[in-house]
């Protein structure tokens, strides 16, 4: 079959310069520092302009780094309280490399999307809206009033309100969130899917059930002070560098760490402290005191059979392992757990979990030490079918040792994008609670929608089936992010506008069916100056903490719009000047959508003093003081079945994964350095043994197929590299292997798409 056109949704299949090295068994270090240099002088800073940039970050009166969500310390290190990878997403927003007309006369939509992923986030920031006319391949200049205009009359002709997605991606600000979603539910739609949908919604839905709130209890404080800390499905060295500082100082204080993981990664197993001399000289410290390395998705049977292990102990000695006097005053549902344990076979759920006895009951040795256990998690849980699942069990194994809302103990669900808990707060939600929208009512004045909207799947198979047709991003690369990329393709491609508000280019922007638009926003190292002076917005870190975060940076053009002044735009528009506020009156002065959000979300009075403390302040959370906010007030045991892992003759089981030179869909670079890849991205790891006998061999090119729901899905040419990952399992890079998971697998209760649970073939490529 012939395409007319090359088709925008993948990348190029090219991978010149692979090499593979060798695992490395240590994050951080001296590489670390020069590499974090490295990207900031390649973006066009001189090295005074880098280290101050760098060094505004994450300071009480400086900019939130836009990499992830993990917390500032109290003793925040003056102009070093950032990682390499933070660094990295800093270089790459700040960049002095700038888009302008000329750049799009040159290369047309197609040209564009022959590109890699890298060489497009490299081209440098938007200054000037864009527009892609029907037929045309070419995008052209046009000024923001011409943009907001056709966007708002695109709203205005829908047949309904609930034809439009309004999607949201984890790095806007409170306030421009507040904002969006209150224009989007005047407009009358609850269709606000968003990135958390493809990443912690399970971790909402799992915790909210169990315990009552939808975040982690614990504070900063309690990781220092833990006795255990688990750490499951989480590459902190590359995602969360600065908990590797966290978990070093919990180990200085007495704590065990254990790793669950099917990979050794580097972060787990040892960390040198970048800012500490001592450490540099000496080689760091190792992290993990016990390495599990489980199978994909062998983790609800690990923490299962850990469960009956400790069973066994509490027989053995009466009242040393339960916390009979949480459970009985604090829990439900617990002897019907216990029975669930009792009935099941301790030897298969051990070969389910791929993790030796020996090592799980040294596991067990280690938690039974104390009751100040924290388990922290990311996306090896959340992103499978069982990913609520997942969480409930980890809810269980907690709940067994009241080993919650205590210090030193409790939930740690670790997030990505620096604000996407805090968008979630205000509202960004396509299943928003009743109260929530009765708040609105109240002080709006308005009849919020009440029926339920579009999560990020439901919202691809509305516009794959017609019944959406008009998408508007506020940051984010939905293609790229989303699972089933040509699906998702045909998708955006069926709508008959699609605006992106960005900073960069990237490939979400070179889909074309009637309209296109991009509006660029300033980025969070910017000056936002409004009426009243330059404005600060507000952020929630993965703790809790809602904090300030005030850009220092000239704009990359002085007539860049705040993503908060777009939202009033695009507003004012659809819904004319006055309602239901002024919006004009709002974007003068950001205090004033504070005081809103105040009047509006609990948690927030006297928002604008109390974000101007340094270091702002903690939300209330229920769980972190045993107020179980449940419909019955009690945390929630729960029974959740092992899933059935046994796999097709010839089949693999396959993650997805970021390498340390993305930022999700954004690439940095082409290396993974601490996996020792380098140079190339479209790699499979597979263990050796199942290399020999599927008769590959390293360097071999692969096909990687599957067929779910009896459509076949290719991902050619990718590269075998021999890893120590445990037997049918492989790992690939999102978003590259991204076209292989299915949009209909994802999580059951949360949507979350199943992205590192696929099931693949490896045929060698022709
Ligand atoms: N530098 C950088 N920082 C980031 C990001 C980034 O792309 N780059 N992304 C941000 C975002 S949005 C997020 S959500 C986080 C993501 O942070 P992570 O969740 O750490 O990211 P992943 O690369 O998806 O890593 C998943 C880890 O889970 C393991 N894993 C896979 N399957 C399983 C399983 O079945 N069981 C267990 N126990 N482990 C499994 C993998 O081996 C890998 O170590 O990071 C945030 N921070
Ligand atoms: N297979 C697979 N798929 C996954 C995952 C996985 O592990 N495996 N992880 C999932 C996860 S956890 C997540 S969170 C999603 C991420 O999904 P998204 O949040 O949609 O994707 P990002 O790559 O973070 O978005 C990057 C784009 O945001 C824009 N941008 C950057 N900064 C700003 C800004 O300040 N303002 C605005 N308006 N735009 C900005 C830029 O244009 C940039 O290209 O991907 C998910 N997809
Ligand atoms: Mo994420």
């Amino acid at each position: 079959m012939r395409k007319s056109h090359p088709s925008p949704a993948e990348p190029p299949e090219k991978d010149d310069n692979l090499r593979i090295g060798s695992p490395k068994t240590k994050a951080a270090g001296f590489a670390s520092v020069r590499s974090s240099f490295a990207h900031m002088l390649r973006q066009g800073h001189s090295l005074p302009s880098a280290v101050r940039i760098l060094g505004r970050m994450n300071q009480t009166d400086g900019f939130d780094c836009p990499g992830c969500a993990w917390p500032d310390p109290d003793d925040r290190a003056a102009l070093t309280e950032f990682c390499e990878n933070g660094a990295k997403a800093a270089a790459w927003e700040t960049t002095r490399r700038h888009l302008d007309w000329k750049f799009f006369q040159q290369y047309s939509i197609d040209d564009l999307a022959k590109q890699s992923d890298y060489w497009l986030g490299q081209q440098g920031r938007f200054t000037q809206p864009l527009m892609l006319r029907p037929g045309s391949r070419f995008y052209e200049p046009i000024d923001y009033q011409e943009a907001f205009q056709r966007v708002g009359n695109a709203l205005k002709g829908l047949g309904s309100p609930h034809e439009a997605i309004f999607y949201t991606s984890g790095r806007t600000s409170n306030e421009a969130a507040f904002l969006y979603q209150l224009f989007v539910r005047a407009f009358g739609t609850n269709n606000l899917p968003d990135c958390s949908n493809l990443c912690h919604e399970s971790s909402g839905v799992g915790l909210g059930e169990t315990v009552g709130i939808g975040k982690g209890s614990v504070t900063l404080d309690d990781i220092h002070e833990a006795d255990t800390i688990i750490v499951m499905g989480q590459n902190p060295g590359t995602n969360h560098p600065r908990m590797l500082t966290a978990l070093q100082k919990a180990k200085r204080n007495g704590a065990r760490i254990i790793a669950i993981n099917p990979l050794p990664e580097a972060g787990l197993m040892g960390f040198i402290n970048p800012k500490s001399p001592a450490q540099l000289i000496s080689g760091g410290t190792p992290i993990a005191d016990l390495f599990l390395q489980v199978q994909i998705n062998g983790d609800v049977a690990l923490l299962k059979a850990m469960m009956c292990l400790m069973l066994r102990a509490e027989t053995e000695a009466p009242g040393t392992v339960l916390d009979e006097d949480f459970i009985s005053l604090h829990t439900e549902g617990f002897e019907a757990l216990r029975a669930h344990l009792q009935a099941q076979d301790l030897d298969t759920l051990i070969e389910a979990s791929g993790v030796p006895r020996e090592a799980l009951e040294q596991a067990v040795s280690i938690v039974l030490r104390s009751r100040k256990t924290i388990v922290c998690w990311a996306m090896g849980l959340t992103q499978h079918k069982n990913g609520v699942g997942n969480v409930r069990e980890i809810v269980n194994f907690l709940l067994m040792r009241g080993s919650i809302g205590m210090p030193g103990a409790g939930t740690c669900p670790v997030r990505g994008h620096s604000n996407v808990q805090g968008d979630r707060t205000m509202g960004i939600h396509d299943r928003p609670p009743a109260a929530f929208l009765d708040r609105l009512q109240s002080v709006f004045g308005f009849e919020p929608p009440r029926q339920h909207g579009f999560n990020t799947v439901e919202a691809i198979q509305a516009m794959l089936e017609g019944r959406a047709k008009f998408f508007f991003a506020m940051g984010g690369n939905f293609l790229q992010a989303t699972p089933d990329t040509q699906r998702t393709a045909r998708a955006l491609q069926r709508c008959e506008m699609l605006v992106h508000v960005s900073t960069k280019l990237n490939r979400s922007h070179l889909l074309h069916n009637k309209w296109s638009i991009i509006l660029p926003c300033l980025g969070r190292s910017e000056i936002d100056q409004q009426a009243y002076g330059p404005q600060l917005v507000t952020v929630e870190n993965s703790m809790g903490v809602v904090h300030s975060s005030q850009g220092h940076l000239k704009p990359a053009h002085p007539d860049l719009y705040s993503e908060p002044s777009i939202v009033t735009r695009i507003a004012q528009e659809v819904l004319g000047p006055d309602f239901p506020v002024s919006w004009c009156w709002l974007i003068e002065n950001y205090d004033r959508i504070r005081d809103l959000i105040a009047q509006t979300i609990p948690g927030f009075e006297d928002f604008n003093a109390r974000v101007r403390q340094p270091g702002g302040f903690h939300l209330y959370n229920g769980a972190r003081e045993r107020k179980f906010h449940t419909d019955t007030g009690k945390a929630k045991f729960t029974i959740n079945e092992a899933p059935d892992l046994t796999l097709p003759d010839g089949a693999f089981r396959m993650m997805t994964m970021r390498t340390h030179d993305q930022y999700n869909t954004t690439v940095y670079g082409n290396d993974d350095r601490y996996r020792g890849i380098k140079g190339g991205r479209r790699v499979v790891l597979v263990n050796e043994a199942d290399m020999r006998e599927a008769g590959l061999s390293a360097g071999t090119l692969v096909d990687l197929t599957n067929d779910h729901g009896g459509e076949l899905r290719i991902a050619p040419r990718f590269t075998v590299v021999p890893y120590p990952i445990p037997r049918r399992c492989v790992g690939t890079y999102f978003p590259e292997a991204n076209v292989l998971v299915p949009l209909d697998r994802y999580a059951d209760g949360s949507f979350t798409p199943a992205s590192k649970d696929v099931m693949v073939r490896l045929t060698p490529s022709s």
